[in-house]
């Protein structure tokens, strides 16, 4: 009786849902409501969301995931606590890792502490300084001309065979090769700098190059106190903001914090609730970043010199010191 009670409850307290509740996963067909901008399909325009039930999205649908949702509230769950369904395939079989925690269920939303080591930060920070392995970019890498101007960061592209730590990691948390990985890459937010709600899933125009970003990989290289967290304009975290509104789902930087999302489904359908944004600093933020892609990626010659296969034997080299799983071998060879 308490069991039902408590459903009803968890029930009632969803906020109204206009239709049917939403599958966990999409089919293709409910995407049509995703518009990708008045340019047609050859140029990108952020996606605009239409439709029914698509401004918030507090919690999953499935019941099991809304109890393990209301239960951990803000303070995220540990990967065991996942339904099944909720755990994203390329996790399934890998979630072992230490400091694993799941923020939001659907969307999958999970952060790694402990991702970095604080020497590892260091050294992937101290790249900005060196001009041959990091190229700072005048314009960092977005493809929409409405979040362009929106980001007032540096970005830096970083050699692939500079960064074992993060490919290593990477590649063992989420079982892919070295090849499915976009150029490594280094951000440095200075006070009040900022990155406006965006999607990271790519336009159509640039499929031909290893298809759809399946998934997100940040690692915070410091501690921020105030701002500066990365927030999801249509997630909610559990409990209440000052206002008494349901609080948005932000993660606020750590040093050697991991956090990943994917802007696709595993099949390259863009999900467009991880619309997402990194807030105004209040101090120095700077974040390691990385995309996985469906399929192998050729990377432009930026810096001069990068390359994926002396990438892939600089990770191979790391996890083995660090008894991590090696890379999955090379697809382009
Ligand atoms: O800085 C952040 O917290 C988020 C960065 C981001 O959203 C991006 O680069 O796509």
């Amino acid at each position: 009786m308490a069991v039902a009670l408590q459903l009803l409850a968890a029930a009632l307290l969803l906020p109204p849902h206009r239709g049917t509740p939403r599958p966990t996963r999409w089919p293709r067909s409910a995407r049509g409501a995703i518009s990708m901008g008045s340019k047609g399909k050859s140029s990108f325009a952020a996606y605009t969301i239409s439709g029914k039930g698509s401004d918030i999205f507090p919690l999953p649908a499935h019941r099991a995931a809304i109890q393990v949702h209301k239960k951990h509230k803000g303070a995220g769950c540990p990967p065991s606590k996942a339904p099944a369904e909720h755990v994203p395939p390329l996790l399934r079989g890998r979630l072992d890792a230490r400091g694993l925690r799941v923020l939001h269920l659907d969307p999958p939303v999970w952060i790694v502490d402990g991702f970095f080591s604080a020497e590892e930060c260091e050294s992937y920070r101290a790249l900005a300084e060196d001009a041959q392995r990091a190229l700072r970019l005048e314009q960092s890498a977005t493809f929409s001309a409405s979040t362009a101007t929106a980001r007032t960061s540096a970005t830096w592209f970083i050699r692939y065979q500079d960064a074992p730590q993060l490919l290593a990691r990477a590649a063992a948390l989420l079982g892919r090769p070295v090849d499915h990985f976009e150029e490594p890459q280094l951000v440095r937010y200075e006070p009040g700098q900022r990155f406006t709600w965006h999607y990271d899933a790519i336009p159509p125009s640039m499929l031909a190059n290893g298809g759809q970003r399946i998934a997100t990989l940040l690692v915070y290289l410091n501690d921020v106190e105030t701002g500066g967290c990365t927030a999801f304009r249509d997630l909610r975290e559990g409990g209440t903001d000052g206002d008494g509104q349901p609080k948005r789902l932000a993660v606020q930087p750590k040093k050697g914090r991991a956090l990943l999302f994917f802007p696709s489904d595993a099949d390259g359908a863009p999900d467009e609730r991880t619309l997402h944004a990194g807030e105004p600093a209040k101090e120095d933020k700077w974040i390691a970043q990385l995309w996985l892609h469906e399929k192998p990626y050729t990377p432009a010659n930026l810096p001069m010199g990068t390359c994926q296969r002396e990438g892939d034997a600089a990770a191979r080299a790391f996890a083995k010191e660090w008894q991590l799983e090696p890379p999955p071998p090379l697809i382009s060879e």
